[in-house]
């Protein structure tokens, strides 16, 4: 082969390589567009609180197939379930994203949120929580828990009629597992707490509403909150938009009914059958 030879033949298989990276990238925008239309719902919650084992477990309802045990997540697990789980002639797929327990994915999260799966488009959210006094007493536990809802919370109740929750309190089959009454209680007083630290901080938008320059995306959130919240009234759940769930169940003993028909029940309502 001469030297001639040689430099039409490398730009023959550069061309091809440039042909190959266009036809993938293409490809995959075009699925993750259509992946970007389908309802969808989301499980997040704190680490180790069960979100990969429902995720297989609610897949597994759809007869697919359950991995023998889940590690922590590092990525989120991202896949379709077909629902309703009642009723299999009028089922259809929905998306549903197990997303990692980690606070410092939160950023990840609301992007997740944001650009791919889109509020419009976001169908529910399911909060899972270890309930086991062993978990719930750990340092910060609950102010890590609140922190995650709260900032998620910021999003979804900027539309009109919010996004609806479902707590799935989990591992109630634990002996040191706490009443739902009690967890929802803890939970209520946290994000109370945090909800008057953001409005009594300095800056429009809140309670004590003075001139001092804060970012607009702090503002939003405050006054959003100023709203949900009346002045020297503290936080319930029962204020929101979305409508808040809080259902016990766990995974491991295979009781989850309170769980799938909160899904149904969402579907039936999105009116999309
Ligand atoms: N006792 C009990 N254990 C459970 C239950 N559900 C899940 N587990 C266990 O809890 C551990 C954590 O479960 P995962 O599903 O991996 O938790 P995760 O929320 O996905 O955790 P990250 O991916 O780290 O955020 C595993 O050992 C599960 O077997 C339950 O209902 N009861
Ligand atoms: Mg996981």
């Amino acid at each position: 082969m001469d030297g001639v030879q040689k430099v039409l033949l490398s730009l023959l298989l550069g061309l091809l390589l440039v042909l190959l990276i266009f036809y993938i990238q293409n490809n995959s925008f075009k699925s993750n567009k259509s992946k970007s239309k389908t309802p969808t719902f989301l499980i997040i919650g704190s680490n180790n609180s069960g979100k990969t084992s429902l995720y297989y477990k609610l897949k597994s309802i759809n007869k697919e197939e359950l991995p023998t045990s889940t590690i922590s997540s590092l990525e989120p697990n991202d896949g379709l379930i077909q629902l309703p789980f009642s009723n299999e002639a009028i089922q259809k797929p929905f998306r549903i994203v197990d997303f990692p327990g980690h606070l410092k994915y939160t950023t990840l999260l609301k992007k997740l949120i944001l650009e791919d799966i889109t509020l419009d488009n976001l169908k529910g959210i399911v909060f899972v929580i270890d309930s086991s006094s062993n978990s719930i007493n750990q340092e910060n536990k609950i102010k890590n828990i609140t922190k995650l809802i709260f900032e998620i919370l910021s999003q979804t109740e900027k539309l009109p009629n919010g996004i609806d929750f479902l707590f799935a309190v989990n591992k109630t089959d634990l002996f040191d597992s706490l009443p739902i009454h009690r967890i929802k209680t803890l939970l209520q007083t946290s994000m109370n707490e945090i909800i008057h630290n953001e409005l009594n901080r300095s800056g429009t938008g809140g309670y004590d509403d003075d001139d001092e320059i804060e970012s607009d995306k702090d503002d939003t959130v405050r006054q959003l909150w100023s709203i949900i919240v009346p002045k020297d009234q503290s936080f319930r759940f029962e204020m929101l938009e979305g409508n808040m769930e809080f259902k016990p169940g766990s995974v491991l003993k295979n009781k989850i009914e309170d769980w799938e028909n909160w899904f149904d029940e969402r579907v039936v309502n999105y009116g999309g059958m």
